[in-house]
């Protein structure tokens, strides 16, 4: 299967100043009204947008997708038509990195660990137990760390415009309470396509399975899989509880959402059309970070309310699961490269005042 990875553009990759965003190194395309990212043209031209977002409209990332659109028309003077498709209307995070690839879609959000299969080095932002607060992401991913890895995707045909938050991820099944390390032992877990996931809940002593976001409520329906993993606002935007009777608060993993935009594109945009652009991705990203951590309390009262029962993982039984795993961590800080990983944990310390 034709993959996005595997027809990227060889040769010259350079990579974007993304604040900046001087220019790309793409040829500008040969469009009539195309401006190639010159310093100083000035030109907006009319152009229709097509931006997708995975989750459904009532989600944080659903009303952010719409604040972009908002920010965007406005700052065009209304010469930018922006369609905003929710809840993977135009295919699943691996499916919108092709069209993106391909210029069939000019910008899409997804989270991060699909993209492991082109850029390793974002298996950084899979590494379990790696945060600890919503602060510490934030300081990783608008640090140098984070633009690094956006300064890799335009090899692949692909810019990366900033990243907003998909969250801190829980467990959820129709077996039984989990609690305990032992608890998750046998559980059929649906995992991100990506190899870290996969891992982690092989060392816990689960049964992982990796599928896309698309097919991850039928599995679950079906009884094919047990269970799976997501931050509250998913689970509950979802309607996870339909199908899932328990919850446990394990926070193993923090998930990024990177706002992707068509290289090809992007390159046809001028200085200041790319200006309006990346300030509405990081204006519509800050909102949807607050959104996002405003929720997360209500989104828990609710799937009680729906029924779940909620269990707590305790510090001891955490501290157990982080062991198991670390072999993990050691494998691949190895292959996503050592000073990439000590960097990220050193900019860590940092957040927490340690350094
Ligand atoms: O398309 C939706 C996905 O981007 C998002 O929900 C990713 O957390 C995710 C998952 O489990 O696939």
């Amino acid at each position: 299967m034709k993959t996005w990875w595997k027809t990227a553009v060889s040769g010259l990759a350079v990579s974007c100043l993304l604040v900046s965003v001087i220019g790309c190194g793409g040829q500008p395309s040969n469009q009539p009204s195309a401006q190639s990212g010159t310093a100083g043209n000035k030109d907006i031209q009319e152009r229709k947008i097509k931006l997708s977002i995975g989750l459904v409209e009532e989600h944080p990332e659903g009303i952010a997708g719409k604040k972009f659109k908002e920010i965007v028309e406005k700052n065009s003077g209304g010469k930018f038509q922006v369609s905003v498709y929710f809840n993977n209307q135009l295919g699943d995070d691996k499916k919108v990195a092709d069209s993106l690839a391909s210029g069939t879609l000019e910008f899409g959000v997804i989270s991060t660990s699909p993209l492991t299969a082109s850029v390793k080095e974002f298996g950084v932002f899979d590494l379990p137990f790696v945060f600890n607060t919503e602060k510490e992401a934030d300081a990783v991913l608008d640090g140098p760390v984070g633009k690094s890895l956006l300064d890799k995707l335009p090899a692949h045909r692909i810019v990366g415009l900033g990243y907003w938050e998909n969250g801190f991820r829980n467990l959820t099944n129709s077996k039984r309470p989990v609690a305990t390390l032992e608890d998750f032992k046998g559980l059929k877990i649906r995992t991100i396509p990506n190899e870290v996931h996969l891992d982690v809940f092989k060392a816990i002593g689960a049964n992982p399975t990796p599928m896309p976001f698309t097919e991850l409520f039928t599995a679950m329906e079906s009884k094919t899989i047990d269970g799976q993993e997501n931050p509250l606002t998913v689970i509950e935007s979802n309607k996870f509880y339909e199908v899932q009777s328990y919850l446990s608060i394990s926070k193993h993993l923090y998930t990024p959402f990177i706002f992707l935009g068509s290289k090809k594109f992007w390159d046809q945009l001028s200085d200041q059309e790319r200006k309006i652009i990346q300030d509405a991705v990081i204006e519509s990203g800050k909102f949807e970070r607050e959104l996002i951590r405003g929720e997360n309390k209500k989104s828990l009262d609710n799937l009680k309310a729906k029924g779940m029962k909620v269990s707590e993982i305790s510090e001891a039984e955490t501290k157990k699961i982080q062991d198991v795993v670390k072999p993990v961590i050691d494998k691949y800080s190895k292959s996503l490269g050592e000073d990439l990983v000590k960097q990220m944990m050193d900019e860590i310390q940092k957040a927490r005042g340690q350094k």
